[in-house]
């Protein structure tokens, strides 16, 4: 089986540019996927992206050297099998809250008897290889995204669940889950010390902290702090940023507030 080369720089404690896709377009996939991201993220719970656009999608990332990743809609078993048949090599799982939620997702992922994953990798033979039976398993990507109170209150038994490789935090449902407005670079202290707390935990059982980030910035920033996964937002931020930018550059106007960029 293809190798997952973004989970492997993540065990042996690398870290990771991870793209994010929410435009529902090959083409933009494909563009993203020759940036230098070393994995692209195919949004399909905030981006405008269902079933049948993410299937191009992928196989569009599939001929750009970034390793194709989803984030699913929610925690529904079969929709989550069905962006693994598609050639997804990990998942991302919004609104992971208890450790039930993150075992379920995980089981997802997982044929038997690790999981409950139903057999019929389509696209997962063809991006992945005939073997792609024998090494799912070990090769696929489980990341639960961290963004309630419950999550918070949770934190080290969500964190202990077996085969979870991850936790990503969406800092803009985080904020708004403490009662502060919504931002991906958030600022309101309970929130910073919240984000530092799921940091510092997550290192200490051994998995890998990810972070959504507004800019490539911010996401240097993330690093810096110890996360290992970020993400500079999402392309739709990015190409509104640089044709603000363009626009202003025109008319001589100043470019500071037309380049910042935010995202979810
Ligand atoms: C959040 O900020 O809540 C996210 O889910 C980012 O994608
Ligand atoms: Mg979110």
């Amino acid at each position: 089986m293809r190798k997952n080369t973004v989970k492997a720089t993540l065990q042996a404690g690398g870290t990771v540019a991870n793209g994010w896709v929410g435009i529902p377009s090959s083409y933009s996939a494909e563009l993203i996927g020759h940036a230098g991201f070393d994995s692209v993220t195919v949004d399909l719970q905030h981006g405008l992206i269902g079933f049948d656009q993410a299937l191009p999608m992928l196989q569009a990332l599939s001929s750009t050297p970034a390793i194709p990743l989803v984030r699913v809609p929610g925690n529904d078993g079969p929709e989550i099998m069905h962006l693994l048949d598609a050639g997804a090599y990990g998942v991302i799982c919004p609104m992971i809250s208890t450790p039930e939620q993150a075992a379920s997702f995980v089981s997802a992922c997982r044929y038997p008897p690790e999981g409950d994953r139903s057999f019929g990798p389509a696209r997962g033979f063809l991006y992945g290889g005939k073997d792609y039976y024998t090494h799912a398993n070990e090769e696929i990507l489980t990341i639960g995204m961290i963004e309630t109170q419950e999550a918070l209150d949770n934190l080290d038994a969500i964190l202990a669940v077996d085969g979870l490789d991850g936790v990503y935090i969406g800092p803009n449902d985080l904020s708004l889950n403490l009662g502060h407005a919504p931002s991906s670079e958030p600022t309101a202290e309970p929130v910073v010390k919240a984000i530092a707390h799921i940091l510092a935990r997550t290192l200490a059982h051994g998995k890998i902290p990810g972070i959504f980030c507004s800019n490539g910035v911010a996401a240097r920033a993330r690093l810096e702090q110890g996360f290992r996964m970020v993400t500079p937002g999402n392309e739709a931020g990015i190409l509104s940023a640089a044709a603000a930018q363009a626009v202003a550059q025109i008319r001589s106007e100043s470019t500071e507030s037309s380049t910042q960029t935010s995202g979810y």
